[in-house]
């Protein structure tokens, strides 16, 4: 374990050294005049984004293709980290768990109009794995796919912000099945659309490439501060 937690540090060392710049001039955290009501949220934005209805926590829309829900036991289920990184990966749930972990409260913004505030989240941060796996210097965005064929893609820029987590539990219980359970990403920045329920892949690029609704007319930068939601 003391040599994972070295390699970790060391990784995000190495992340952090070539992302932090570009990572502080995003939209998400240096937008001189986002849009939207309300007071502030964790990153100054404010809490509600343009055009957005606050539903409660108990009313949280279960919202995918809708093609299947994938019934993904903890024994099988696997992360595969594989592509442009020096230290190709398959996680166990056992191993996810034995990784440091962290809560995050975070806001969760659909593209279709509805939000849900101050869910807490529980898992690990996605800059932790990537830390892991070593992304080469060539790396720039990772493609998340996920077990009902679905696929999202992200800039490394917006991949390694502290509160982009790799979710296994949401409000002090196991991420429902139905919310992407045993694990799915949140990317609380971007639309949700951007965090992969049932998440099996990453896969490091060295160039963009489009995901599911990337390629059929969503925003392919996802800001929700800008009103950005097609292209
Ligand atoms: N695997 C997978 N992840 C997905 C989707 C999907 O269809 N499949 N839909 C996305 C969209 S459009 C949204 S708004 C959120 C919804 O998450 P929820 O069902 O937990 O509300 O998941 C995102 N992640
Ligand atoms: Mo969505």
């Amino acid at each position: 374990m003391d040599d994972i937690q070295r390699r970790i540090e060391e990784g995000v060392a190495l992340l952090r050294a070539r992302f932090a710049g570009k990572m502080k001039a995003t939209p998400s955290l240096a937008d001189p005049a986002p849009q939207g009501e309300g007071a502030p949220n964790r990153h100054g934005m404010p809490k509600e984004p343009p055009g957005q209805n606050v539903f409660e926590k108990r009313e949280w829309p279960v919202l995918d293709l809708g093609v299947e829900t994938p019934d993904v036991s903890i024994d099988r289920w696997r992360l595969r980290v594989d592509g442009a990184v020096e230290t190709p990966l398959a996680l166990s749930y056992a191993e996810l768990l034995a990784l440091p972990q962290v809560e995050e409260e975070s806001d969760f913004h659909c593209v279709t109009g509805w939000s849900i505030l101050d869910l807490r989240f529980r898992g690990v941060r996605l800059e932790t794995v990537l830390a892991l796996a070593r992304p080469t210097a060539e790396a720039t965005h990772l493609m998340a796919h996920a077990s009902d064929g679905y696929s999202t893609n992200l800039p490394l820029e917006e991949a390694l912000k502290p509160d982009v987590l790799v979710v296994h539990g949401v409000d002090g219980a196991p991420l429902p099945r139905d919310h992407g359970g045993p694990v799915r990403i949140v990317v609380p920045q971007l639309w949700a659309w951007k965090g992969a329920k049932w998440l099996s892949r990453l896969e490091l690029l060295t160039q963009d490439r489009r995901g599911y609704w990337e390629i059929r007319g969503y925003s392919n930068t996802a800001y929700p501060w800008r009103d950005d939601r097609t292209w």
